[in-house]
């Protein structure tokens, strides 16, 4: 098949999802267009199945807000037709199931038919989506796709709950390639840290935006450091990141905290990590606590959205309320005091990371898209 991809092709969970099913439908023998702004972080160069389009923005005095979504249509209109493409796949509904059902309709006017499937990921729905700024296109958009999928069951209860839409979404999970992280873990990592003693390793990911609630990372990661030798490293950034950093002071922890940026390679600081905190608002699915599971690291989360669907409370971690920092840094504890329980527990979180394989989820997109063209 030759399929039209768009994306963020950010750090952005649904812009890595996105760009790892592409890499993958291209090592299947499929023909595969991103469609983006920039070249997405995890693009597989080296593949002869793989191209990128870039949707050039250029800057007009006249717009003080440049239209993406129109160079974005643009753009689909001239892949569409001189790639031959089959069909579109856009991740993250805002702009791009609009674009892609506006780039059908010009299509159409000129005699080309491509249908366009909309992967729903989370804050198009849960938070941004809702507004009432774009509630309106977003259920359209919705409504004319030609197949929705949504990453998990509790996002697509909450999209038949908020938006006005029919609700025939296929839940296809986000997957991951366990291969990659644990190759990491059995390689020397290439993160230079040396553990003082038997200090514990505690890792968060995250973009630093209010919905992932890092504050609470430092009061769980402050409750933990009280009962054993512990070290929090901070991965990835954002606009909360001061505030944390000047809580880490306030506390006097800084010395056991480091921020080390926005990372490609995570998977070589989950290689040395004994447990991963994600306190999230809202939490569509939960990329990052997948990733830390398949490098074998239980994870302590909130139960929140999809999260009860991805970390199985009492086996691969512990699910907390949203806010329970006494909770959550009791079972912290639990995990990490004794080395027999943590081992037990990082052997089920790669249990569990395994029942979301790359291999058994990539067949049901592939499904999908025949279904979809078989119409
Ligand atoms: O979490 C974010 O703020 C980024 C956002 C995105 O679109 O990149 O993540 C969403 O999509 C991910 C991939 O499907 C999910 O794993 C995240 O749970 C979801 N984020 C939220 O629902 C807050």
């Amino acid at each position: 098949m030759r399929i039209g991809i768009v994306c963020y092709p950010t750090f952005g969970g649904s812009g890595v999802v996105a760009t790892e099913l592409g890499n993958a439908l291209a090592n299947k023998g499929h023909q595969v267009h991103f469609i983006t702004y920039d070249m997405p972080v995890r693009f597989d160069a080296f593949s002869s199945n793989l191209f990128y389009h870039e949707v050039v923005v250029s800057d007009y005095p006249l717009f003080d807000y440049t239209p993406y979504e129109l160079v974005l249509t643009s753009k689909l209109v001239d892949v569409v037709k001189h790639e031959k493409l089959d069909l579109l796949h856009v991740h993250y509904a805002i702009p791009h199931a609009s674009a892609a059902y506006m780039a059908r309709q010009i299509l159409a006017s000129q005699g080309v038919s491509i249908p366009y499937i909309t992967t729903l990921h989370g804050t198009d729905i849960t938070l941004v989506g809702r507004d009432s700024s774009f509630e309106p296109v977003i259920t359209f958009a919705i409504n004319e796709s030609d197949a929705v999928t949504a990453v998990s069951k509790s996002l697509k209860d909450d999209t038949c709950q908020y938006f006005n839409v029919n609700c025939n979404i296929d839940v296809i999970p986000n997957f991951i390639d366990i291969g990659r992280y644990q190759k990491s873990k059995n390689a020397l990592s290439k993160f230079s840290y040396n553990r003082k003693g038997n200090e514990k390793v505690i890792v968060h990911t995250s973009n630093f935006r209010p919905v992932k609630r890092v504050e609470d990372v430092v009061h769980v990661f402050g409750k933990i450091r009280k009962e054993i030798p512990a070290r929090l490293l901070f991965v990835g950034d954002g606009p909360e990141r001061h505030r944390i950093e000047q809580m880490c002071r306030d506390l006097d922890i800084c010395d056991d905290i480091q921020f080390l940026g926005k990372l490609k390679a995570q998977e070589q600081v989950l290689s040395i990590a004994d447990l991963f905190i994600l306190p999230s608002e809202t939490e569509s699915f939960g990329l990052a606590a997948l990733e830390a599971m398949a490098a074998s690291v239980p994870v302590i989360s909130t139960n929140t959205g999809g999260l009860p669907e991805v970390n199985e409370h009492g086996f691969s971690g512990y699910m907390s309320k949203v806010g329970d920092v006494d909770d959550m840094a009791t079972n912290a504890l639990r995990i990490l005091k004794e080395d027999k329980d943590l081992a037990q527990f990082k052997k089920n979180a790669l249990a569990q990371a395994k029942k979301f394989e790359l291999s058994a989820i990539l067949p049901q997109y592939e499904a999908l898209y025949e279904r979809v063209l078989a119409r």
